[in-house]
């Protein structure tokens, strides 16, 4: 049975454990021999928008980028996901209207953002507290909530393989794989 080729737009806070359960799905996903691609932050943010800072206006034409390349490769046949804050719904839907009707899944990584802050794992956010980082999501940026995701993960609820087992079955349901 053929894969139909998707984007999995994967959107939440800073430490809420997107590119982890990305990287689960992936690895669920290849167990069943499809084929896919991951975007995120260390193979995007360092390279394509290496020019790219945090302010509101960057953060628009970092997803505005991101959005084509991932319509590229899901024109070439793959499943692909991308791992980013995309804290604007305003942009999710210029992503999603890039996209033909079922191609984007917006998939919502609902992590309280205490619970984000206990994980810190890059000691992110204790700089935003302290000031040493500005325009940080969650603190001194916005983020707005999506208000119809496809799927809606709870990560403090639920551990990694419980999350990707979600979002395949959510595939598997739709006829996607
Ligand atoms: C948010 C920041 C910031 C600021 C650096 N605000 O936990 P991380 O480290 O690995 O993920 C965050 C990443 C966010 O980049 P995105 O491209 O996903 O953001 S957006 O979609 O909003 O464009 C974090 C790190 O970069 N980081 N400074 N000020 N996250």
């Amino acid at each position: 049975k053929k894969q139909r080729p998707c984007l999995l737009w994967y959107t939440g806070l800073s430490g809420s454990g997107k590119s982890t359960v990305a990287n689960a799905v992936d690895d669920l996903l290849f167990a069943r021999h499809c084929h896919t691609y991951l975007l995120d932050g260390d193979n995007v943010r360092h390279g394509l928008n290496g020019d790219l800072g945090f302010s509101d206006e960057d953060r628009i034409e970092n997803i505005r980028r991101i959005s084509q390349v991932a319509k590229l490769f899901v024109d070439s046949g793959l499943i692909v996901s991308t791992a980013f804050i995309s804290p604007f719904q305003s942009d999710r839907d210029m992503a999603r209207n890039l996209l033909e009707r079922g191609e984007f899944i917006e998939v919502f990584i609902d992590t309280p953002i205490d619970v984000c802050e206990q994980r810190d794992p890059k000691g992110l956010y204790k700089k935003a507290r302290a000031g040493e980082i500005k325009d940080f999501t969650g603190i001194d940026s916005d983020y707005d909530v999506p208000s119809a995701p496809e799927i809606h993960v709870k990560t403090a609820e639920q551990d990694i393989l419980a999350c990707a087992t979600q979002i395949v079955n959510y595939l598997y349901d739709n006829g996607y794989i």
